[in-house]
């Protein structure tokens, strides 16, 4: 018998909203003032239900329930891309607040910087399982700005603070409610995804040395415009990544930045961050195979030089079998032609914590399939059933 309060549950993801209100969805930042009030409002929730609640040295936050096991871990990430969805990650970390205050034996955990706003991402969820080094720390930097993780860290007042591990043995198991971020169950009319695997995103940064020169007076044949070389290299990619890639491997670039970017300069300088995701080890390596051999050929061809650094690799996660079943099993009773098994397309904390207990995730619909973009959506409907979903599988995974 579900005691989910889900009015109280839809409450809270819509107070949350209201924290760094960006038009109808969030600008929430990683370690941002309004990021923080968001972790310190969070604080108070995990209080209110009961739970031990405390912020670490790399800002997640944990509630501990204070009951005997055996406990569930579950959760998410609260902050969120630049102006971007209320749901993406919030969601997760509420539905986890709402097993907890419905009295399930739950630690809830709002782990830092899933949305990789500094550079290695998934800082939380690495960090409590023990990989995140302090020399990683000293040298990341704010994608956006440059502001050194240290200074970041200082500026939250979290500097000094220890940071928390999870404890062997305490959790049976990891579950992660989520949006779907595409179209897949809207498309197909569901409503719940139970997810069987998790991707790995390799996040790059290719920097192009051509030189700087005026827009006339160089001529075509001498100068070397660091924005062609770019823009020929990622075509290249885009020609050659569907013969190697996976079924369901993405590629995307989501910055162009040349230097110093005036009309009438040609660009000295040009900084791709690239990236690309799949389920599959192979898939993954035969797309750096051929990342790399394309920028040899741009080497061998060019006027300008290419260099390539990768900024992060993550490890892709498959589900854990039981847990999929108690998911599986749940969905069917409570929306017997509304669910269906699929991956996940965008990477999330659970594919972490996977490496250190079994995990498993739930999705339920995006309006359009729209994320990260402040249109965000999924209607009170589907966020109440996704709670009941998920509310009902943590009970049939307990009693496993
Ligand atoms: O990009 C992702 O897959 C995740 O939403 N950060
Ligand atoms: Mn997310
Ligand atoms: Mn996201």
């Amino acid at each position: 018998m579900s005691m989910i309060d889900t009015e109280a549950f839809l409450r809270d993801l819509h107070e949350l909203r209201k924290i760094g209100q960006f038009r109808t969805g969030v600008h929430r930042p990683t370690f941002s003032p309004q990021d923080m009030e968001s972790r310190h409002w969070l604080i108070d929730r995990l209080t209110a239900c009961g739970l031990q609640a405390s912020i670490d040295g790399i800002g997640n936050v944990y509630g501990r329930h204070k009951g005997s096991g055996p406990h569930l871990l579950c959760g998410s990430h609260i902050e969120s891309q630049n102006e971007a969805g209320w749901l993406d990650g919030a969601l997760g970390v509420l539905a986890a607040v709402a097993l907890a205050r419905a009295g399930l034996p739950v630690d809830v955990c709002a782990f830092a910087d899933e949305e990789g706003h500094f550079d290695g991402g998934f800082l939380g969820s690495r960090s409590i399982i023990g990989e995140l080094s302090e020399d990683e720390i000293d040298r990341s930097r704010n994608r956006t700005d440059g502001t050194p993780l240290r200074d970041a860290l200082r500026t939250a007042g979290l500097d000094g603070r220890p940071r928390m591990r999870l404890e062997a043995g305490r959790h049976k198991g990891f579950f992660e409610m989520h949006i779907e971020q595409g179209t897949q169950l809207e498309q197909g009319n569901l409503r719940i995804g139970v997810v069987t695997g998790i991707v790995a995103i390799w996040q790059w940064r290719l920097k192009v040395q051509g030189q700087q020169d005026h827009a006339g007076g160089t001529t075509m044949q001498e100068r070397k415009d660091a924005g062609l070389t770019a823009v020929r290299l990622l075509a290249a990619i885009d020609a050659e990544f569907p013969r190697i890639a996976g079924e369901r491997s993405t590629w995307t670039t989501g910055r162009i930045t040349l230097d110093p970017g005036a009309p009438n300069i040609i660009p000295g300088t040009a900084e791709i961050l690239f990236q690309f995701r799949d389920v599959s080890m192979p898939a993954l390596e035969r797309m750096e195979a051929t990342l790399r051999a394309l920028v040899r050929e741009a080497n061998r061809r060019e006027r300008c030089t290419v260099s390539l650094v990768a900024v992060s690799k993550a490890i892709p996660a498959l589900c854990d079998p039981a847990m999929m079943q108690a998911l599986s099993a749940a969905a069917e009773q409570l929306v017997s032609d509304g669910w269906q098994m699929m991956p996940s397309g965008a990477g999330h904390d659970a594919q972490n914590i996977a490496r250190h207990m079994p995990a498993a995730m739930l999705f339920v619909p995006s309006i359009g399939g729209i994320s990260h973009h402040w249109a965000e959506d999924t209607s009170d409907a589907d966020l109440a059933l996704g709670i009941q979903v998920l509310d009902n599988a943590a009970r049939r995974f307990l009693a496993v």
